[in-house]
Formats: structure tokens, C-alpha cells, sequence
């Protein structure tokens, strides 16, 4: 997951990880950085056609993000639940975009939507694999 930049500047990263702590992730590795546009638009190049895509790249390099590796059983599945849909207004009540989302664009966090797309993204954030 990614924790994006309005939530990074609002000071709910710590709030953000103990969730995942809590709902049963381990926290394998951190890291704090701020996104270029290069790497911001790997980062969301399926978006790449998309009407949003430039202000989603100028929204994503606005600030540093925190790249967060959890690992747990079904990762994907249950992080993108606890993440919540992508409008933090049809957010189930929870879930750490109904918390924690402002809007649409700019809602909290990034939760890999595949275990392959999530192996691309860590790569992208954190270089290579780690063991176990
Ligand atoms: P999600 O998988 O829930 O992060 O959502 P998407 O992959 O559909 O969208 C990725 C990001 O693009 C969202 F987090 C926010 C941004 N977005 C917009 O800004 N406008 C839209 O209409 C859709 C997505």
C-alpha cells in the first residue's frame, strides 16, 4: 500500500499503519519518499488514457508518500478491503478511506488491486524483493 500525499501531510500515517497492524498485517518494510513525475507515471500507467491522469501525476509527486510492504494471508484481498472504495463518499464506515479520504483524487492511500500489479509497484518503490 501507499499511504498518499494529503494523508502524509495530515499527519495520519501513524494512525494509517496501526490500522493495518491491527486488521492483522505485518509491516515488512517502510519508506518515505516523494514521487517524481517519471515514477509517478509507472506508477499509474494503466491510468495513462484516463482524463484524470495528469492531476492524479501532479497530485502524487505534490508531497513525500510512505510505501508500506505488508505481508499476510490474501494481502491483496483484505487490504483493498480495509482500503475501501476509491470514493472515500462510498466508502464502507471503517475502512481507512471512509477515515481518512478527502475526495475522489485525493483519498488517503493506494492499495495494489492484484498480487501481480502489487510485485510491479513494490518493485517500482522499493527496488527488488525481499526474502520471506
Ligand atoms: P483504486 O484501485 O481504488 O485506487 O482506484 P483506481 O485504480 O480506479 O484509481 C486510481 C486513482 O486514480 C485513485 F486512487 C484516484 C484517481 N482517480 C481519480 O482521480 N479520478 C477518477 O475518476 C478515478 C480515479
Amino acid at each position: 500500500m501507499m499511504i498518499k500525499p494529503e494523508a502524509v501531510a495530515a499527519g495520519q500515517v501513524g494512525r494509517i499503519l496501526a490500522m493495518a497492524e491491527t486488521n492483522g498485517f505485518t509491516i515488512v518494510e517502510l519508506k518515505t519518499l516523494r514521487m517524481d513525475r517519471e515514477l509517478a507515471e509507472r506508477f499509474y500507467e494503466v491510468h495513462r488514457e484516463r482524463p484524470f491522469f495528469a492531476d492524479l501525476v501532479r497530485y502524487m509527486t505534490s508531497g513525500p508518500v510512505v510505501g508500506v510492504r505488508v505481508r499476510r494471508e490474501d494481502a491483496v484481498r483484505r487490504m483493498r478491503e480495509l482500503v475501501g472504495a476509491t470514493d472515500p463518499a462510498e466508502a464502507a464506515c471503517g475502512t481507512i478511506r471512509f477515515l481518512y479520504g478527502t475526495n475522489l483524487s485525493q483519498n488517503a492511500v493506494h492499495a495494489s488491486d492484484s498480487p501481480e500489479n502489487a510485485l510491479r509497484e513494490l518493485d517500482l518503490i522499493f527496488g527488488g524483493s525481499i526474502e520471506g
